[in-house]
């Protein structure tokens, strides 16, 4: 049977992001695994991945139009998206001057009286560019809405920024004094 990528990358994403327990796995403090123990985990998951090669987890990682995971060392772990209750450590940046973030009209409200917050994730997920803003708001609704952080300024005051990825940054809550609303 041909392998799926998607539910590979999904499942990867459920164990590195969210409950690592569930498949025996522990990260450190900065989200890694090994990925030998990775694999394992993920050939007892199910019966049709109990031969999943690395060459495999590659291929989710070449294939995927969005960079998820972190190769190095024999090391894996999730850029972004952790939900797991120890915070996973990230090292603060200086943002841009300007980031994003796409939301649905349905918030837009409740995120004026109290800024963005991480709701079920550690960070506040933001971008560098309002394309991919769009694409996150977009998995909600059609009708994106795109909030504008005044960035360097937040971080001028204090607040933490931390690099998920290339696209993607991460942020402790922002309160609504740096957003612009449409
Ligand atoms: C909203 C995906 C009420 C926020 C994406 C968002 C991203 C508030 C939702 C990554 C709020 C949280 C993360 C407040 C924020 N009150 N709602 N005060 N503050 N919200 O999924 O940013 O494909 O946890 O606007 O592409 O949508 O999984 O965050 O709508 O990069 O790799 O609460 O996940 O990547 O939703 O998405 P999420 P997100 P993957």
């Amino acid at each position: 049977m041909e392998l799926d990528l998607t539910k590979l990358s999904r499942t990867m994403s459920h164990a590195l992001r969210h409950a690592p327990q569930q498949y025996g796995l522990e990260l450190d403090n900065e989200g890694w695994v090994s990925i030998d123990t990775l694999l394992e985990a993920l050939r007892r998951h199910q019966r049709s991945w109990r031969h999943l090669q690395f060459e495999q987890l590659e291929q989710v990682l070449t294939d995927s139009s969005k960079q998820r995971f972190e190769i190095r060392d024999g090391r894996i772990r999730a850029f972004y998206g952790h939900s797991v209750p120890t915070k996973i450590e990230k090292q603060s940046e200086i943002p841009p001057a300007r980031l994003f973030h796409g939301t649905t009209p349905q918030v837009l409200e409740v995120i004026r009286r109290e800024g963005l917050k991480p709701m079920g994730r550690q960070y506040v997920h933001l971008s560098a560019e309002p394309e991919t803003a769009i694409a996150v708001a977009k998995r909600r609704t059609g009708r994106p809405v795109i909030l504008e952080v005044r960035a360097l300024e937040a971080y001028e005051s204090g607040l933490h920024f931390y690099l998920g990825n290339d696209t993607v940054w991460l942020a402790d809550a922002i309160p609504s004094e740096y957003l612009l609303f449409p």
